[in-house]
């Protein structure tokens, strides 16, 4: 590991030593202060994933790590959906391939493998799902007592199921995700309990590695990658992670960066739209997306920089929308994604539209989490079972063919 030091997004003030926030309150970013000059020929040997990047994450020891085998992923080339969309070049990284189905184990095991090497006894976090599914996951492979709050009735299927079968400690708040989030950064004033939602600097340090794995997987940057966004940590850190890539010189351009939200829970396309360098929070989100249901995102101020530095874009989606690209991802490339997820494809059509990406170029969709976290969402929209009374396989066989 290279060393490296924690600036505040907010004052400016830098740090040293490890800490979650600025006494400001402020966001931290990580910044190394002395990476090797020979990363690549570092990384060459290691199969992909998060820890093949060590020299740029903030882990002291190899021997600290927590990991259940993240990252690595499948950049998949989509020519099926490229042609329905009109596009030559369009791939999809399905983080629904991680150990517990999302992107977050990314970050989780660079988080939890901090709060280990902190003596941490206990992990907490807020979470629209998949946040505490991977927290629970890896505080159980770390032996650490987890808790997790939830907007109560709100949490998908499949990840209450994971959070409840790691063993996690759960308490459902009648509110929503962002009240949930402030409940929990009360709590982590008392420091024995160390926070893991996405104001953990270190967290982001661990996701920015799906930035480095695109690059590797193409081998060049491609033009275009579109994140959907919620609490904007992840388009901040795969941002980060390109700029890092320039900043030492293994590439020489950047992506554009464009963020998709949900129609019901868009401040970060609301201020783009005007051209703000702030949000106005949304009260009450709602979507079919219950992992984007978020309307106060913490992060942003690094998401509006991503995008408006990158000369990017941001668009929203409405409900239809999102559920209809799920079911085109599925029954063109056999790729099952959650309703967040395919907030990326659905956010495609827009920018062909609106005149943002054009048909030459290279687009990276990234896919944030696997179809089965939500399988409610697919059953309760799609009736497509044929219920047949008769066992006799003639009479099958005439009502299926009839
Ligand atoms: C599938 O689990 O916020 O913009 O608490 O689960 O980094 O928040 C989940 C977010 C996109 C948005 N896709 O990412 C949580 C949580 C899926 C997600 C997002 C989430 P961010």
């Amino acid at each position: 590991m290279a060393k490296y030091r924690l600036k505040c997004i907010e004052c400016g003030l830098t740090y040293d030593d490890d800490r979650v926030l600025c006494s400001c309150n402020g966001l931290l970013d990580v910044s190394y202060l002395n990476p090797p000059s020979d990363l690549r020929s570092r990384w060459v040997g290691r199969r992909i994933s998060v820890w093949r990047y060590f020299e740029l994450l903030p882990v002291k020891s190899m021997s600290n790590i927590v990991s259940l085998g993240e990252g690595g992923t499948i950049l998949y080339r989509c020519g099926r959906i490229g042609e329905y969309f009109g596009l030559r070049e369009l791939y999809v990284k399905n983080e629904g391939g991680n150990p517990t189905g999302s992107f977050k184990d990314r970050g989780m095991t660079v988080g939890v493998s901090k709060a280990v090497e902190h003596g941490a006894s206990a992990v907490i976090c807020a979470s629209t799902g998949n946040t505490s599914a991977s927290l629970a996951a890896y505080a159980a492979r770390a032996g650490l007592k987890c808790f997790v709050i939830l907007p109560h009735g709100k949490v998908a299927l499949g990840k209450l199921s994971q959070a409840v079968i790691y063993g996690a400690n759960i308490i459902s708040i009648k509110g929503s995700f962002d009240e949930a989030l402030k409940v929990v950064r009360g709590m982590a004033e008392d420091h024995r309990l160390y926070i893991l939602n996405s104001i953990n600097p270190f967290r982001l340090e661990g996701q920015k590695t799906t930035a480095y794995e695109i690059y590797d997987q193409l081998g060049s940057i491609p033009d275009v990658v579109v994140v959907p966004v919620g609490n904007a940590g992840n388009i901040s850190a795969i941002f980060k992670g390109f700029m890092e890539l320039k900043q030492y010189r293994l590439t020489e351009s950047i992506p554009r960066m464009v963020g998709v939200q949900a129609e019901g829970a868009s401040p970060i396309v609301n201020a783009f739209r005007e051209g703000l360098r702030h949000i106005e929070p949304i009260e009450n989100p709602e979507t079919v997306a219950t992992a984007i249901r978020i309307g106060n995102p913490v992060n942003w101020r690094r998401a509006l920089n991503a995008i408006y530095s990158s000369n990017g874009y941001a668009v929203s989606v409405s409900d239809m929308e999102i559920l209809e690209a799920q079911k085109l991802l599925a029954r063109l490339e056999g790729i099952f994604v959650e309703p967040a997820s395919a907030a990326s494809i659905a956010g495609l059509r827009k920018l062909l539209e609106e005149k943002v990406i054009d048909r030459d170029e290279h687009i990276v969709c990234i896919a944030t989490g696997h179809g089965l976290k939500d399988p409610d969402v697919v059953t309760r929209n799609m009736n497509s079972t044929i219920v047949v009374e008769s066992k006799d396989a003639s009479e099958v066989v005439k009502k299926l063919l009839k």
